[in-house]
């Protein structure tokens, strides 16, 4: 062959595959300077919230997590930084009403927290009818105050016993938690009409299946695609078996779906582009897909392959709960053993936790999310900033993403900041401070945060509209 034609060939490649991928996914970017003389414009209707999850603030849960939390490493090292455990928590469980004081103050109409199952049955099929009675108090509560309940079934915990038959890596075991879902809706449907089934399916299978950093701390991708299609598979019956209840035709049920978008390091480079579309498929896209087509096929090349149909996952979301906080690059590596890490520019402008602010990141994931044609919720949305230095930024630039995202067609129905106050931050345990009210431990003292008063205003303001 032409000498020649052995280099141009090659280049030629790599040339039309970077700049193809570059055009298909480009990283936005806005001039900020620009998009802060924008008025901030939202639909009459839209709804503002925050959010919570009872493992996080509750206290007194006994799962998979307070295990956890309570067995160190093959290393004898603490799972959790510090080795922090929940513990009490917030204490939210007694303290309810007060923080319900605390939500109402800061001007917003609705509250997003779970119900935690390992307390409503904590043997199985024996259900705690005082736990459902604790969060149809709260509910009420909530009403009394004007604010909604929106009510997320599962959380990323789960009871003892459900974990011990192999929780969501067997699809036998999905009849427990639609058992479970159906018992707290006839409990509770008379007082909520807003449902999540499951929150973050994919990060609950990536940290716990291919990481290992979550329960059950295993690291097989193969069954990381199993546990995925059955978190799926999961929300579809359960849909299903509330919409055909008594109050089920009226209820708005939706899965909560995390989406990170992923950037390459470099982008003249093939491999972190590979690594960048691989990851992207297998954390943001296979789930949705599954929903918009009723089929599954989770590929990892070399490491994993589970494909599954349920045509009946079609139609079964009244709404899509979107979470993002930010994006991830990957920078690739030679190495089998470590084949990419998450690394960002000096430039990036970092949070706490191991992302930047990136609001642009909001924007593309409602763009994403907007594929499963129905309505957009901003489930979670948020910052840890131990300084409250950021926080009033965070705020202010994300929530003009989606104020430009509404103005371009977007159908976005509501924003949730996560979180109402800080709690515990799974693996991350209580240093990281998301709460708008920040929390002393010791006293249980809560006290509302300067940066937090933008999202009261920006809340204010859209009420006058
Ligand atoms: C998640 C959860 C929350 C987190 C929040 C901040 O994304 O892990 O839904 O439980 O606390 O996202 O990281």
């Amino acid at each position: 062959m032409d000498k020649k034609l052995i280099l141009f060939v090659p280049i030629g490649l790599w040339l039309i595959y970077v700049i193809t991928m570059s055009a298909r996914h480009p990283e936005v970017r806005w001039d900020w300077e620009k998009e802060e003389t924008k008025t901030l414009s939202f639909p009459p209707g839209f709804v503002w919230g925050v959010a919570t999850a009872a493992h996080q603030v509750e206290g007194g849960c006994t799962n998979n997590w307070s295990e956890w939390e309570n067995t160190p490493d093959e290393n004898g090292n603490p799972r959790i930084h510090k080795g922090n455990k929940s513990g009490m928590a917030c204490d939210h469980w007694n303290r309810y009403r007060e923080d319900i004081g605390l939500i109402e103050s800061l001007g917003v109409d609705m509250y997003r927290f779970s119900v935690e199952w390992s307390k409503i049955e904590p043997q199985e099929g024996q259900f705690d009818y005082s736990a459902l009675e604790h969060y149809k108090d709260v509910c009420i509560a909530l009403k009394q105050s004007g604010i909604t309940p929106v009510i997320t079934l599962h959380h990323f915990t789960n009871p003892l016993w459900f974990e011990a038959k192999g929780a969501f890596e067997k699809e036998e075991n999905l009849e427990y938690f639609v058992r479970f879902a159906e018992q707290v809706f006839d409990y509770l449907k008379d007082h909520v009409n807003i449902w999540c089934t499951v929150n973050e399916p994919a990060v609950y299978t990536y940290q716990g299946y291919f990481n290992g950093v979550w329960p059950p701390g295993k690291m097989d991708p193969q069954l990381a695609g199993t546990v995925l299609k059955n978190l799926l598979e999961g929300h579809v019956r359960v849909y299903k078996a509330l919409k055909s209840k008594k109050g089920g035709t009226r209820a708005q049920i939706g899965i909560v779906k995390n989406i990170f978008p992923f950037d390459p390091y470099n982008r003249w480079n093939p491999l972190d582009w590979m690594v960048t579309r691989i990851l992207d498929n297998a954390f943001n896209s296979v789930a949705l897909d599954f929903l918009i087509s009723g089929t599954y096929d989770f590929s990892m090349p070399t490491m994993a392959k589970v494909e599954y149909e349920n045509p009946k996952a079609v139609g079964t979301l009244d709404f899509i709960g979107l979470n993002n906080y930010s994006h991830q690059r990957i920078n690739s590596h030679l190495n089998l053993k470590q084949f990419f890490t998450i690394e960002f520019y000096p430039h990036e402008q970092m949070t706490d936790m191991h992302y930047p602010i990136y609001p642009e990141a909001l924007y593309r994931s409602i763009k994403v999310a907007s594929q499963m044609g129905v309505p957009i919720y901003i489930t979670e949305n948020g910052i840890a900033d131990g300084t409250d230095d950021r926080r009033a930024i965070y705020i202010d630039r994300y929530i003009r993403a989606v104020s430009r995202s509404i103005q371009e067609g977007y159908d976005v129905r509501g924003y949730f900041y996560w979180s109402l106050m800080d709690n515990f931050e799974w693996t991350e345990g209580y240093d990281m401070k998301f709460g708008l009210y920040e929390v002393d431990f010791i006293t249980q003292e809560r006290k509302l945060r300067e940066g937090s008063r933008r999202f009261i205003e920006i809340v204010e303001g859209s009420k006058g509209d």
